[in-house]
């Protein structure tokens, strides 16, 4: 559809270029003709680019796309929590929850030594108001460590009406965003109605919601009014590819005339001119500034909860012994060997990985509070109790179709078939353990039982 406008006739094309090498000659039709061609071109180009831009924001999951072993082996995301999933604008909400830091990080993926929190949404719907890791405030990027598990919460504020899917996230530098969950999350009012007042250093208030827009504005408006005419100019007169083929040729001054170049000597002042009455104004206008707070902050402090660090010197831990990922069943069958250092029994009650929670219903008899499609409330099966002090090695299916809807199912697929996530093993009382599981599981292609 849009081919057929941005491709001139050939023949058309083919005699213009022909009475253009004849010594211009062309006929007020053909030029008319050329200038038309050119601008439904334009036109064809601005509705392609105005299509891409209202098709942006789409309803899909990212994470998805992400590799298998990405998402299980580095971060591995637990208790993630919404205080709310229905806000008004103006509302605060909280999403909190934990975070491990995989030990066997995977080497294609940059160490977290610089890792920044945020919430994953869908453009700024709910604004972040603050947030921390452990008791500290965390505003800027903070080092992680391998091994270790922390605690995060961020506090949220509705300001885009709608229903939006918001994440955990954290970015890695050099290793891009690790997505935690996902909750649809429904925001109702109205933007308008939306503040964000910020108290300053020096105790007034403004709403940043609003705050310095018209300066946004001024400075961006006539840039883009120059750029646009830049183009158009360019676009229209000359064409653009054509001036490119005879400057990159070495005769620039074919395409560029004495006035050209008087006009970019004007715009160059020009710019420069407003560039330092904008730096003298803006500086006497806010005398005191700040530059904007970029640096690492650190150290963090990990949490020492029932996490893999244990509680106090009890401890469960395990290895795992192989296993196997029957593609057909989207069953993955493991042989972990459990030391239980604790001083009561336990038994494995779920598998978290990549976000997903694989549920033993016989530890779990309620289904907790947790999106639906990362939560396999009946997935995991497990019979073994482990005595305290007991080492033992135990047999665990994890079977679910969320495997390969959240496509986890590809680690059959990547370079190294390597699972990940943790453990969670609980007492009679409820009291929680987890330990780390990571390494290598065969894939297997053929339903039923042969090797
Ligand atoms: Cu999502």
């Amino acid at each position: 559809m849009v081919g057929s406008w941005i491709w001139p006739d050939p023949l058309r094309m083919k005699k213009s270029a022909g009475a253009r090498g004849a010594g211009r000659k062309e006929n007020l039709g053909g030029l008319f003709m050329k200038k038309l061609v050119k601008l439904a071109a334009f036109g064809a180009a601005a509705a392609v680019a105005a299509t891409l831009g209202a098709v942006a924001p789409a309803s899909a999951h990212g994470e998805k796309s992400q590799q298998a072993f990405l998402r299980m082996r580095t971060l591995n995301w637990y208790d993630v929590a919404w205080s709310k999933t229905l806000v008004n604008v103006n509302e605060e909400m909280i999403l909190s929850g934990k975070v491990h830091v995989f030990s066997a990080w995977p080497q294609a993926v940059a160490n977290p030594r610089v890792s920044f929190l945020n919430a994953g949404e869908p453009g700024p719907v709910l604004v972040r108001t603050a947030q921390f890791i452990g008791e500290q405030f965390a505003p800027r990027s903070v080092s992680l460590e391998i091994g270790k598990d922390y605690a995060f919460s961020i506090n949220l504020r509705g300001r885009r009406a709608g229903r939006w899917h918001v994440h955990a996230q954290i970015n890695v530098e050099g290793g891009g965003p690790i997505i935690g969950p996902g909750q649809w999350i429904e925001i109702k009012g109205d933007m308008k109605d939306f503040t964000d007042p910020v108290t300053l250093l020096d105790g007034s208030t403004i709403d940043l919601e609003h705050y310095g827009i018209s300066r946004v504005y001024a400075w961006h408006l006539p840039w883009m009014a120059v750029g646009a005419a830049w183009i158009l100019f360019w676009f229209i007169r000359k064409g653009i590819i054509a001036s490119y083929i005879k400057v990159a040729e070495g005769r620039p001054d074919d395409v560029i005339g004495d006035d050209d170049r008087r006009i970019g000597a004007i715009v160059l002042a020009l710019t420069i001119l407003a560039t330092i009455v904008g730096y003298a104004v803006t500086n006497s206008t806010f005398p005191r500034t700040i530059p904007l707070q970029a640096g690492l902050q650190k150290p963090l402090t990990p949490i020492e909860t029932e996490g893999t660090a244990g509680v106090g010197k009890e401890q469960v831990t395990t290895e795992l012994n192989g296993g196997v990922y029957k593609v057909p069943g989207r069953e993955l069958t493991i042989n972990v060997k459990v030391k239980n250092g604790t001083s009561q029994p336990v038994r494995l009650g779920e598998y978290t990985a990549a976000g997903l929670r694989f549920l033993n219903p016989a530890v779990f008899t309620s289904k907790p509070d947790f999106p639906d499609y990362l939560l396999a409330d009946r997935g995991l099966s497990s019979d073994d109790t482990i005595a305290p002090g007991e080492s033992k090695e135990i047999v665990v299916k994890i079977q679910d179709a969320r495997w390969d809807i959240e496509r986890l199912s590809d680690l059959a697929y990547d370079t190294d078939s390597q699972i990940g996530g943790l453990l969670f093993f609980f007492t009679p009382d409820g009291k929680r353990f987890a330990a780390e599981i990571g390494g290598p599981v065969i894939p297997k292609f053929v339903a039923g039982d042969m090797p």
